[in-house]
């Protein structure tokens, strides 16, 4: 498989939990400024909407998959023994489909115009509050002294919420948000987002190189 990513983007959660599964997929950097590929690809060929994370399968016909939430959902569900993800089909699947689909949309989407510098200050302040709202209501889950956002297993939702705690990009202050913090460093020294990390630092090195030659 190959998996398109961006330098410190939602990409980064589809790696953790590729990581946590045991899988390699090829990684692909795209600069969403620049757009180019480190593998001098056309990135419009993969995804034409021209954003990551976009994984090309396997398969005979190449299928490529885009939307985190759907990515890391594939994923885990080929893997049901990892408990990443609750079954199709269960109260359990539904609530997680809930809170992946909340962070997608009150989370990372509200991130990305504050981040890209795009609002007026009352879009800023509108944005911001939303964030604020929807951070706290993860901090208040996490108060009761579960390690991850479902109780104690590590799931897909923990690995997208840490893919998107863009807060200091976004100027939004989170620091009172105490269970919350411990929370993204116990998902940050998992293994699997270390890796994460450590893979994505290495491509983009590797594409910023290629572009200077
Ligand atoms: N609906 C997509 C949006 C993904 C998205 O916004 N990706 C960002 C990085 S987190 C991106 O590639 N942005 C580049 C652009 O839109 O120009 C998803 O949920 O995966």
């Amino acid at each position: 498989m190959k998996l398109y990513i961006a330098k410190a983007t939602c990409s980064l959660a589809v790696q953790l939990v590729a990581n946590e599964l045991g899988l390699a997929p090829e990684l692909v950097h795209f600069d969403v400024f620049g757009k180019s590929t480190s593998n001098g690809s056309t990135f419009a060929d993969v995804n034409a909407l021209l954003y990551v994370p976009a994984l090309e399968l396997d398969n005979e016909s190449k299928d490529v998959l885009t939307e985190t939430v759907v990515i890391a959902s594939y994923l885990a569900d080929q893997h049901p023994a990892s408990d990443l993800i609750p079954q199709r089909g269960t109260i359990e699947r539904v609530r997680m489909d809930q809170l992946l689909t909340f962070v997608a949309t009150e989370i990372a989407q509200k991130h990305i115009p504050l981040m890209r510098k795009l609002m007026t200050p009352e879009g800023i302040e509108f944005h911001t509050n939303k964030l604020l709202s929807a951070y706290a209501a993860l901090d208040q889950r996490l108060a009761d002294g579960r390690p991850y956002l479902t109780g104690e297993q590590f799931t897909v939702a923990d690995a997208y919420v840490w893919a998107t705690m863009w807060h200091e990009r976004s100027g939004v202050k989170l620091d009172h948000l105490k269970n919350l913090m411990a929370y993204v460093a116990r998902v940050e020294a998992r293994p699997s987002a270390q890796k994460a990390l450590g893979d994505e630092a290495a491509v983009v090195a590797r594409h910023e190189e290629r572009l200077a030659a």
